[in-house]
């Protein structure tokens, strides 16, 4: 069985048992009170619950065993704390209580009533440590910290005192106030550790380091820089992106959006290898409500100077509307990239805000057929536009030349991954995420799985026929038709084993681990259920700090039931391994974790900054699921909050 079923199996068994342990104490409970004949069928009852209970107890130590082989991040919580919680007593009640269930006084024979404290109280027990170990998967991550299990065992060894009272003999007056304040003390304790244990002291993750060098000094050239590095190639491109209105008519309805320059996409940027690109943010966006819908311009993919890379809060304040900001680098880099604004991005992008880029390289493809896709899903409704035309959802069409080499950039400008297909033709993968796949093969009716953000280059030569695009279910782009060829069905290509293989990095100078989850965590100042790194939220993800030109090895671990695109801006990682197998070695700016999954990636420190890192599922980001990767002696005079919110 694979981890991520395990993960779920997990989650359904926790529930169980915690629910056939109470209804076992229920309903032995009831049986120890009534007279020894009349109880016999109750009591018998509780002992078929509690065999099924103790059942279940066992199929939950093996699915642990069996999650514990992907690796410790799995179980931590579940060996250390829920399991011993309910397995111990489990023993006991096995041990005591189920045998005296069984023991069934023949009638008249004036044998007592087995004692009540003998036969509830280790099934009470059970059920408590049953219970806890529910409260636990939703409070505990991991690292397992002392603060989230002591208050879990604050608010098990409460009930146990409490029930241990009311079952005894010896009820002396103010016996229940006894219990009470036992309960509520316990229930103190517990808050105030877990309070302690989640408050977190919210760092300030922008000073790393208390002198050094501000982000806002890390731009990209001036104009007048132009003919630099690049020489007699380079030139200024320079483009306005205005953030307005706009309406997007697609078959199916009109939709309200936000977009770059009235349409939407945005304009694609198309520039050569060694331009100096400068792109002049302006924002005509209404105040809606009172509230201002403030923009930025992050670049996708494209590794930019710090201080131009669009984070609010981070490198530069959002610029409200009626405000201008002007970004400049310098298009060292050939590939397919895009832009998007990442001011309250989960919202701001799905409703339109983004836009395509792309680096031709200084000497030409080897491709006559050079065309930009993006697939984007208005509400419930998925697009394709092609070239930065308007989307459409229906069947976008292209008509080639046959004999052309083409090559379609495909960008996932959406929250969720996505399959494609590709039919009719042999193709290869000649870039993943902007960046060129060395030995790429070809591929036949093989499927493709797309990040949210990611980008793939597919190459094909146009055949006689058709050629059909899918994107999950849909035909998306049909070339040269009208036949239609059979949607793709082969197997999904592992990306990560794709291309020729590349020396892994010789040596790593830090390890960071990040490993993911859905838990109650403190974010923005309170205690919610959140897309967690490390068993925080942000902004109390501790930033892992890097000195310019380290290599990192960060492992990132899935052991929540969500995929998680993740984005480290500014760099591109290596893919070293994905569950213990060896990868290819790409670089990707996004790579999607599903639940379950361990990859292994190296990031090499060469771009100092102030950075963002965070799942590229926007949903995610904000319930969260951000932090900031820093390098040593950078800071920045922005903050977070007032008008900047990233996710
Ligand atoms: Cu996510």
């Amino acid at each position: 069985m694979t981890t991520a079923r395990l993960i779920a199996l997990d989650q359904i068994l926790f529930v169980l048992v915690a629910a056939a342990w109470a209804a076992t104490a229920g309903v032995a409970l009831a049986g120890v009170r009534q007279p020894a004949a009349a109880g016999r069928r109750t009591r018998l009852i509780a002992a078929a619950l509690c065999a099924a209970a103790i059942v279940m107890t066992a199929l939950r130590v093996a699915v642990t065993l069996g999650l514990a082989r992907a690796g410790w991040w799995f179980v931590a919580e579940k060996v250390t704390l829920a399991l011993p919680l309910v397995v111990l007593p489990a023993l006991v009640s096995a041990a005591v209580s189920l045998p005296r269930l069984l023991r069934v006084p023949s009638s008249g024979s004036g044998a007592p009533l087995p004692s009540s404290r003998l036969v509830a109280f280790p099934l009470l027990l059970t059920a408590y440590g049953a219970v806890a170990g529910v409260v636990c998967g939703v409070v505990v991550s991991y690292p397992v910290t002392g603060g989230g299990a002591a208050a879990v065992l604050a608010l098990f060894a409460a009930a146990s005192v409490v029930s241990w009272r009311l079952l005894g003999p010896v009820r002396a007056p103010g016996h229940r106030w006894q219990a009470a304040g036992t309960c509520v003390l316990a229930l103190a304790t517990a808050l105030a550790v877990g309070g302690g244990w989640s408050g977190d002291h919210s760092h300030s993750d922008h000073d790393a380091g208390t002198q050094g060098i501000s982000v806002d000094l890390l731009r990209g050239p001036a104009a007048s820089a132009a003919g630099g590095p690049a020489g007699a190639r380079s030139r200024v491109r320079r483009f306005t992106l205005t953030a307005q209105p706009a309406t997007v008519r697609l078959a199916s309805g009109a939709v309200g959006a936000w977009s770059f320059n009235g349409q939407v996409p945005g304009p694609v940027l198309r520039v050569r290898q060694g331009d100096l690109v400068e792109v002049v943010l302006r924002n005509r966006l209404p105040v809606v409500g009172g509230t201002a819908q403030a923009v930025t311009v992050h670049w996708h993919g494209y590794d930019v100077p710090s201080g131009e890379d669009g984070v609010p809060g981070v490198t530069q304040n959002a610029v409200a509307p009626g405000q201008i900001h002007v970004y400049r680098f310098r298009a060292e880099d050939a590939g397919t990239y895009w832009y998007h604004s990442h001011q309250n991005s989960s919202v701001a992008v799905p409703r339109g805000l983004f836009g395509l880029l792309v680096v031709d390289p200084a000497a030409p493809l080897p491709e006559s057929e050079d065309h930009i896709l993006a697939l984007h899903t208005f509400g419930t409704r998925p697009t394709l536009s092609v070239d930065g035309a308007a989307p459409t959802d229906g069947l976008a069409r292209l008509a080639l030349p046959p004999g052309a080499r083409t090559r379609l950039r495909v960008v996932n400008t959406d929250t969720r991954p996505v399959v494609l297909g590709l039919s009719g033709a042999p193709y290869r993968i000649a870039a993943v995420d902007g960046g060129d796949v060395p030995g790429a093969t070809d591929l036949n009716g093989s499927r493709l799985h797309l990040a949210a953000g990611g980008r793939y280059d597919l190459t094909f030569t146009v055949p006689a026929g058709p050629v059909l695009l899918t994107a999950g279910d849909r035909p998306a782009l049909l070339v040269n038709g009208p036949a239609t060829p059979p949607a793709a069905a082969g197997p999904i290509v592992d990306i990560t084993r794709y291309g020729a293989a590349t020396a892994p990095p010789a040596r790593f100078d830090q390890e960071v681990t990040w490993v993911l989850d859905k838990t109650l965590a403190m974010a923005d100042g309170l205690p919610r259920l959140a897309q967690t790194v490390n068993g925080k939220a942000w902004p109390n993800i501790p930033t892992p700090v890097v000195r310019q030109g380290q290599t990192v090895r960060i492992r990132v671990v899935n052991r929540g039931t969500d995929t998680h695109p993740m984005h480290p801006h500014g760099h591109h990682v290596r893919i070293l391994s994905r569950n213990g197998v060896p990868a290819t070695g790409l670089p990707m700016d996004t790579f999607d974790v599903a639940p379950g999954e361990v990859w292994e990636v190296a990031l090499v420190a060469d771009n100092p900054g102030m950075w963002m890192s965070h799942c590229h599922d926007l949903a995610h980001a904000a319930q969260g699921m951000e932090f900031h990767l820093a390098y040593e002696g950078v800071t920045t005079p922005y903050v977070m909050g007032g008008g900047n919110h990233p996710a």
